[in-house]
């Protein structure tokens, strides 16, 4: 199990950030009072991106980061406005979790000729250039999907008949939503009896989980499971599922991804079946990353985050010390 990072390993952080402390080159920048970050967030859609947002806050305190926080309510004009506004301030660096995987040439390339490194965090861009970023630190989407398809096709393999499958999508355009799907569907794809029979973006949220779950209800009142990328979308079918009189996790399985709080709870209640686990809390991370690039230090071009995934008594195990 992946532990939460220590005080001490933050605090670590905090001095290889304010050290400069590495053998390769000259520092990059030398600012006095601390790396200026400027962050872009997607948005407040879901508890992940909640616990995702405080975990960037606290690392960068800890770091001694001073960071500029913009958060984009989902849309891509905000978070290239915010990036524009970045450059003109001439932060050290700039890093963001992009809503869309396209569409960022322009303001990257925008970055790259003010000789501002930018970091992409959590959902990666489809660039034609990969100069125009120095790292993607996040998570592997391809194989959270996977490991739902996995699951399912463990669970029906003694099973005759047609599983008819409803997908609850991320927001449309987005690196997970597209991933999930992907790892999902190549999981499934050698069993004929698992059909996904209808998709729908949900956006990420428990509101759009719940509208779009109420609406394939009516439409095919046979679904046996439901996909969902992302817990509140989950936690809003089960809702949806309900108001039809079903028994969520047991008249219509139901797959997330996240394992937040009130996801593991739903699953150790027996309302979810099988939740795969996508981390947020990346700050420390990032911060280690900062304080590399900004030494000019050399990084990897991806870090991916270690993931695992639960059933109903590993939730239950892990709640007690849950920290989103
Ligand atoms: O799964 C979802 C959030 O990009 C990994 O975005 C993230 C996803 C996460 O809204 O809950």
């Amino acid at each position: 199990m992946r532990r939460p990072p220590t005080f001490l390993a933050l605090v670590l952080v905090g001095l290889l950030t304010a050290c400069g402390g590495g053998e390769d080159a000259a520092p990059r920048t030398t600012p006095e009072n601390g790396v200026r970050l400027g962050f872009s967030q997607v948005g407040a859609e879901s508890a992940w991106r909640l616990a995702n947002t405080q975990s960037i806050e606290h690392a960068a305190t800890n770091a001694g980061v001073r960071l500029d926080l913009r958060v984009a309510d989902g849309k891509q004009e905000n978070q290239t406005a915010a990036i524009r506004d970045f450059i003109s301030q001439k932060v050290d660096i700039i890093a963001f979790s992009p809503v869309v995987e396209s569409g960022w040439d322009k303001v990257l390339q925008e970055a790259k000729d003010a000789d501002i490194p930018v970091i992409v965090t959590d959902r990666m861009v489809d660039t034609t250039d990969t100069s125009l970023f120095t790292t993607m630190l996040g998570s592997d989407f391809t194989a959270e999907g996977r490991k739902a398809g996995e699951w399912l096709v463990e669970h029906y393999r003694d099973f005759n008949g047609a599983v008819r499958i409803a997908e609850i999508a991320g927001t449309t355009g987005s690196a997970p939503a597209n991933q999930r799907r992907a790892g999902f569907a190549d999981a499934i794809k050698d069993d004929p009896d698992l059909q996904v029979i209808v998709s729908r973006d949900g956006g990420f949220t428990r509101a759009g989980g719940e509208q779009v779950m109420a609406g394939f209800l009516q439409q095919h009142p046979d679904i046996d499971v439901v996909f969902a990328h992302n817990d509140d979308e989950g936690l809003g079918a089960v809702k949806a599922i309900e108001a039809v009189g079903k028994r969520p996790g047991q008249d219509i399985k139901i797959i997330t991804v996240d394992a937040s709080r009130d996801g593991l709870t739903a699953l150790a209640e027996g309302r979810l079946n099988y939740v795969i686990e996508c981390n947020p809390l990346l700050g420390p991370q990032l911060m280690e990353l900062v304080g590399k690039v900004t030494t000019g230090q050399t990084i990897p071009r991806r870090v991916v985050v270690d993931e695992t995934a639960f059933d109903r008594e590993a939730a239950k195990a892990v709640l007690p010390n849950r920290q989103y």
